[in-house]
């Protein structure tokens, strides 16, 4: 990662002069969007700044041991897009930044981009730069990567708890060091981390190892209806199997991992179907298949290996939408193994 120095300095000219910030990651956050988000808020809070920390989805169960999860708010007080701007508590906060988020909508309803200076950290490599301030590094592991380099850059203290947090974002982003993409630089932060008293084996266990038997359970009658096609491996979580087994609702994300191992399989999809006619599409990638682009056409985003999107409808119509794009691209150029190019 060559570090964007030019938008890493006007980040730091923005935080110069704003005091009362708030922060907000993704719906739906993984281990990347809680740890980056609570670990920049620590950092921020030790140069004596006001945070508020806003995620508009509850906080997965297996994060809540992270220092200062607890003081994350679902309701940043203020107003969504959706409701006039007219209501606004002008300077309640002087400045907002998003983190892990590659487009506005990804921040649900915490605010409005137009209603304050907004600063886009991200690694998406499908980001719209919707910000006032876009740092987006497609070449870093994790957002909370990117949030340690701007500590690190910026002669910041990096405490204990910041160091957990920002460890979490890039055990959890690299499925413990296992993604195409992991390099020196990943390993040097994660270093960084430990040397700084972040504990990698208990993070390893609390994100990737442990889950409840429920989920496991769910896990096993989706891997039961398992169907390889063309190379293309799916199944389905239905509202029914998630109801039968109350398993938690990030159950098929620990799943499509878990997929990414089987051999025979190129692409990796999982449709887990949400209340109202909504349906989650996760999507893997064995290194030399770029699955970004197939969810980037479909409304969604993420990284050539794991990306996904949100589509309204019948599940089996969504299932038949989303394979076709996923054939068409597996016909199409496919990056080379390292993911570096492109390979005709
Ligand atoms: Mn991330």
């Amino acid at each position: 990662m060559s570090l964007d120095l030019d938008a890493v300095a006007r980040i730091r000219a923005q935080l110069d002069i704003a005091r009362r910030i708030l922060l907000v990651t993704h719906v739906d956050p993984d281990g990347d969007a809680i740890g980056s988000l609570l670990g920049l808020g620590w950092l921020l809070r030790g140069l004596g700044k006001e945070v508020t920390l806003h995620c508009q989805d509850p906080v997965p169960e297996h994060y809540l041991w992270l220092p200062g999860s607890l003081d994350i708010v679902r309701n940043s007080g203020v107003p969504a897009p959706a409701q006039p701007h007219e209501s606004a508590q002008p300077g309640r906060y002087e400045l907002g930044i998003s983190l892990d988020c590659s487009d506005p909508q990804r921040m649900g309803t915490a605010l409005s981009p137009s209603l304050l200076p907004l600063i886009n950290i991200d690694h998406h490599v499908t980001n719209t730069r919707f910000g006032t301030v876009n740092w987006v590094e497609p070449g870093s592991v994790a957002t909370a990567q990117m949030v340690l380099a701007l500590a690190d850059t910026s002669g910041w203290t990096l405490t204990q708890p910041a160091a957990v947090c920002l460890l979490t974002g890039i055990v959890t982003d690299t499925r413990g060091f296992r993604t195409s993409n992991v390099d020196a630089l990943a390993m040097r932060s994660a270093l960084r981390l430990v040397e700084a008293g972040a504990p990698l084996s208990s993070v390893v266990r609390q994100t990737l190892e442990q889950r409840p038997l429920t989920s496991v359970q769910l896990w096993g009658e989706a891997i039961g209806d398992l169907r390889l096609e063309d190379g293309i491996l799916w199944t389905e979580v239905t509202r029914s199997l998630i109801q039968r087994w109350g398993a938690p609702d990030d159950a098929s994300s620990g799943l499509i991992n878990f997929l990414t191992g089987v051999r025979e399989a190129k692409v990796i999809a999982v449709f887990t179907e949400r209340g109202d006619g909504v349906i989650d599409v996760g999507l893997r990638s064995a290194p030399g298949y770029d699955v970004a682009q197939v969810a980037l056409r479909l409304g969604g985003g993420g990284h050539p290996q794991a990306s996904g999107c949100t589509l309204q409808g019948r599940l089996e119509r969504v299932r038949e939408r989303v394979l076709r794009e996923v054939r068409s691209s597996l016909a199409g150029p496919y990056l080379s193994a390292d993911g570096s190019g492109i390979n005709a």
